[in-house]
């Protein structure tokens, strides 16, 4: 790895390299071996000469879904997740995605070929001509643009570093065409790449800090722990469920945390949720934000009086970025760091006299958490006609207990939000799902990506409207020979699909699809296997089967279509018109 090879350059200029191969070997002397492309001027013989080159690349069929794949390969892996796309369209077209995984911590890089610079700095209208460079520097956290082949090994490099340290995030990295066809002597190019040392160093908290905060902790009469996906990004799994386990402290998972700790786990007070924070008196947030996902800390959810008034909880927060303590509530006992360190240095200072939990906040918690859980499981034992959302996510539920290892992608309203309380997770970084803004169109890149890196099955729990975002990469699914499983729940519409026409005229209803449609007869047309499912039986055989042949699958699951409500569980964010 990382030698350069002269080959594509032809004959008697056999010394030289060029911009093509400078920046292949670059990703590679970065352990960096996947790319998430879309071929098109002036990229095509990059994504060709990638592949000669032993790195897999994975072509989508819109530069979004490849952009998502980039940025769950980030969460996933730690590396960047690299999406190559053409310039100005397929640059905006990948940008979405950037903008989301600088948003959601996941680092990623989106590298894009871009027009003649003399041409579009003076505006002269070249082909695909835009400013790529500076539209994406608000989106990210770090944007380069290269201009020479011997600056292509410093320019990767720091956009390596960029992604990765510190709080992760996206990076934009502009390759002009021309670039790419500039040469050099190859031995002169091997010399100017760089292979990045420590790429994300770690941050090890200060011991007060540290100190601070279990003080804080150990006085605690109602603690909880909270862990985001930061901290399921963070691989510090061991540590963590140590932590949790020595302290006592019930936790919480944020969504993307679901099975950093079993969700079975008798300290998981996920099932007491609206109960646990009104009522926690001191709350350690571990990578999660207290953004709109946790009520900004305030109001009727914590407990306050006001919708912008503090609950009394006081806040741990363990979290690298020191700029993340105080945006929305006081953080009494920041701790800065990478969790790993944060986590070590926190288990040490636990030692072997911590005080457990008061026994009456644990005894409240297990008997909201007992009582949710049998309410839940009366609405999973009902089988009623057509499916509901319950009925077939119990099927999914059984399916992960007994393939924990298989990753489960979920988009949609009520299909995510009803599947984030019903499938429960027993593996850490299992779980992906439309993260921090609540993006529909994460699917397919997402499954495709998880297939692709780790071999791994992969369900993908699609409401039909947010299937609809990135479906037509079920060919790249088919293509690629991908395990991967998507289970359309299909109630004819955004929420549901019984909305009418409130002029009164013949159109549909903005939020309803065509009725009855078959989703399953769209893998067919790549030769995926196609199920129709009308019942839980159905639904457990096809998505077995899918398991069995690892073929790729779409199941169509005829869902009721007066299930589900408008926004699934955050009705609260959507306005309503009074007069319709
Ligand atoms: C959770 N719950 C359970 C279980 N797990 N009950 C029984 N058994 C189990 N295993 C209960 C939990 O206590 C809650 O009930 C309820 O189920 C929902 O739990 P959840 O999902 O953890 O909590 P909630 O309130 O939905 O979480 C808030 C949120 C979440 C904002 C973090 O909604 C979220 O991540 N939303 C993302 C939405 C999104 O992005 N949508 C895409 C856009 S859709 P109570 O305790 O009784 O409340 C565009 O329209
Ligand atoms: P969730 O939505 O699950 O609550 P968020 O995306 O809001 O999670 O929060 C993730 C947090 O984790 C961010 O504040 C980010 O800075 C932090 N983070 C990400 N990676 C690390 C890491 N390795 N160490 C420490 N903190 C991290």
């Amino acid at each position: 790895m990382g030698t350069v090879e002269p080959q594509a350059v032809a004959g008697a200029q056999a010394q030289l390299t060029d911009g093509f191969n400078l920046v292949v070997d670059a990703f590679k002397l970065n352990g960096i071996d996947t790319i998430f492309a879309l071929p098109g001027i002036p990229i095509t013989d990059l994504c060709r000469l990638a592949q000669a080159k032993g790195m897999r690349v994975i072509s989508f069929r819109h530069e979004q879904n490849a952009g998502y794949a980039a940025s769950i390969a980030g969460f996933l892996t730690q590396k960047p997740g690299i999406c190559l796309t053409v310039s100005a369209p397929g640059f905006l077209n990948g940008l979405t995605a950037l903008a989301h995984a600088t948003t959601n911590c996941f680092p990623m890089i989106l590298v894009s070929g871009s027009s003649e610079r003399e041409i579009v700095d003076l505006q002269q209208g070249d082909y695909e001509e835009m400013d790529q460079l500076a539209i994406a520097k608000p989106l990210c956290k770090a944007a380069y643009r290269v201009l020479h082949a011997e600056d292509i090994g410093v320019g990767v490099a720091r956009a390596i570093r960029a992604a990765v340290s510190g709080r992760p995030g996206g990076v934009y990295l502009d390759l002009p065409g021309k670039l790419l066809a500039q040469t050099m002597d190859a031995e002169a190019g091997r010399r100017s790449l760089i292979k990045v040392v420590d790429p994300a160093p770690r941050q090890i908290p200060a011991p007060e800090a540290v100190q601070r905060a279990l003080d804080l902790l150990r006085g605690a009469k109602k603690p909880l722990v909270i862990l985001g996906k930061g901290a399921a990004y963070a691989q510090a799994d061991a540590e963590i469920r140590a932590f949790i386990e020595r302290t006592g402290i019930p936790y919480l998972p944020m969504s993307m945390a679901k099975g950093l700790l079993p969700d079975t786990h008798e300290q998981s007070a996920a099932a007491a949720r609206s109960f646990v924070l009104p009522e926690a008196d001191v709350v350690m947030l571990v990578g999660a934000r207290l953004n709109w996902l946790l009520a900004h800390g305030k109001g009727k959810t914590w407990g306050a009086k006001g919708p912008k008034e503090w609950g009394g909880q006081k806040f741990v927060q363990v979290d690298i970025w020191p700029q993340e303590a105080d945006s929305n509530v006081r953080i009494d006992a920041p701790v800065v760091g990478d969790i790993g360190s944060c986590m070590q240095a926190l288990l040490a200072g636990v030692g072997a006299n911590w005080p457990k939990p008061p026994a009456e906040w644990l005894a409240a918690i297990a008997e909201r958490k007992a009582k949710n859980i049998a309410k839940m499981a009366e609405l999973l034992a009902k089988n009623p006609v057509p499916m509901n959302f319950h009925s077939a996510l119990a099927v999914v539920r059984d399916i992960v207990r007994a393939n924990p290892d298989l990753y489960l992608v979920n988009e949609g309203a009520n299909a995510l939000d009803f599947a984030r309380s019903i499938v429960d997770m027993y593996k850490p970084r299992k779980r992906l799902d439309v993260g921090t803004w609540g993006v529909m169109g994460i699917g397919m890149g997402y499954a495709i990506a998880a297939a692709a890196l780790t071999g791994q099955q992969v369900i993908a729990v699609e409401g039909d409207s947010a299937f609809g975002f990135s479906g037509m990469e079920i060919e790249t699914i088919c293509r690629y020979n991908l395990p991967v499983c998507v289970v359309v729940l299909n109630n004819n519409g955004v929420y549901r699909g019984t909305d009418v026409n409130l002029g009164g005229g013949t159109d549909p209803a903005p939020t309803v699809f065509v009725k009855g449609a078959r989703y399953d007869r769209l893998i067919e047309a790549f030769g995926g296997v196609g199920a129709h499912a009308t019942t839980p039986a159905e639904l457990r055989a096809a998505i077995e089967q899918a398991l069995a042949s690892r073929r790729p699958t779409l199941v169509n699951a005829v869902i009721d279509e007066t299930a589900g409500t408008e926004s699934g569980r955050i009705t609260n964010l959507n306005p309503k018109s009074a007069k319709k």
